[in-house]
């Protein structure tokens, strides 16, 4: 039905198929004074199986986008009472980024001085009315396929491939935030270190692929142990690193004794039918600490007392 114009090639139609099943989960924001051209609009992005939202003026887009924080286009109009689409584009744009949200201009009165105006102050796109159908489409989904590319580059940048675990980078770009504004705050965040025993021995005696999945097991049971506000990563190697924003130190010894047991109880049965046991020697700093690398230094003293002590222990 919206192929028109140009070759429709199997590829082509493919990738629609696939942006039609994208845009269902999608909302649209489209804000025109005219109710004529937001009904033309909003019968186009339904074609496309969009989630469409309407505003009359930039005012009343700005409350709708205050009630659906998930809004990943909006098409503005330029021409509006109260507010116009310049002025609209350019607040919101001190809320979303372009990674966040796509903003396409149009008017009537599009001249090329217009469209450059409003590429520069934020937007990401602009379309002069009328257009052929086939070009809005177009240009709503190049946009969108952008957003959705960005943000798949961000997840797979911030995760460790073989654990799905958040990596060291991502722990560090998020875990300074989170530990510095705690301790603006004088509060203690607890850091910890966990480093699998007789790591090496595991590859030796069983290969590669077994430590792999030793790593991938050790990785799956750490991220059930903890809440979606905690940050659990991958440090490297057979090593793993938390922060625990929101916990009484005194809670750490608790929490961290319970994840060594829980790893050290659950057995591992290998495909050659041998029963392995894996354990891990755990060092926490729950301590005050004026930055995140002192805490991890501190947690990492305590992991190697942990180590020297006899392995398969918590120490803080
Ligand atoms: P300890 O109890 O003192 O921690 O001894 P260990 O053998 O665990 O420690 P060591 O640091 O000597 O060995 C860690 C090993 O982890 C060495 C390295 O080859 C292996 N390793 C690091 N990354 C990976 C990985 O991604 N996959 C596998 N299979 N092994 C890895
Ligand atoms: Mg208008
Ligand atoms: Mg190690
Ligand atoms: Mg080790």
């Amino acid at each position: 039905y919206v192929v028109k114009e140009g070759p429709a090639n199997v590829d082509y139609v493919v990738t629609l198929l696939k942006q039609l099943l994208r845009n269902t989960q999608l909302k649209v924001l489209v804000v025109d004074d005219s109710k004529t051209a937001r009904l033309h609009l909003a019968r186009l992005l339904n074609i496309y199986r969009f989630n469409v939202l309407e505003a009359e003026n930039g005012e009343q887009a700005l409350n709708v986008l205050d009630d659906n924080k998930d809004i990943c286009l909006m098409i503005t109009d330029f021409n509006m009472p109260k507010m116009d689409g310049f002025d609209l584009t350019k607040r919101v744009r001190n809320l979303y980024s372009k990674q966040d949200m796509a903003i396409i201009g149009m008017s009537t009165y599009g001249n090329n001085l217009l469209s450059a105006k409003f590429l520069k102050i934020g937007g990401s796109d602009f379309i002069n009315k009328p257009f052929l159908e086939e070009e809005f489409f177009c240009r709503v989904n190049q946009n969108l396929d952008l957003l959705e590319y960005i943000k798949n580059l961000k997840f797979i940048a911030s995760r460790d491939f073989l654990t799905g675990l958040y990596n060291r980078q991502h722990f560090f770009d998020v875990g300074e935030k989170l530990f510095s504004r705690a301790y603006r705050m004088q509060k203690a965040t607890v850091v910890a270190l966990t480093d699998i025993d007789y790591f090496k021995k595991i590859n030796d005696t069983y290969g590669h692929d077994i430590g792999d999945l030793v790593l991938k097991k050790v990785g799956a049971m750490l991220k059930a142990s903890f809440r979606a506000t905690d940050l659990v990563a991958r440090y490297g190697g057979e090593e793993f690193c938390f922060l625990l924003p929101n916990i009484e130190p005194g809670q750490a010894q608790g929490i961290f004794e319970a994840i060594r047991r829980k790893i050290e109880s659950e057995l591992l049965v290998l495909p050659g039918g041998e029963i392995l046991q894996i354990t891990t020697s755990i060092g926490v700093c729950s301590s005050l600490e004026p930055s995140l690398e002192e805490a991890l230094s501190k947690a990492d003293k305590m992991l190697y007392q942990a180590k020297r002590n006899g392995r398969n222990q918590v120490m803080l």
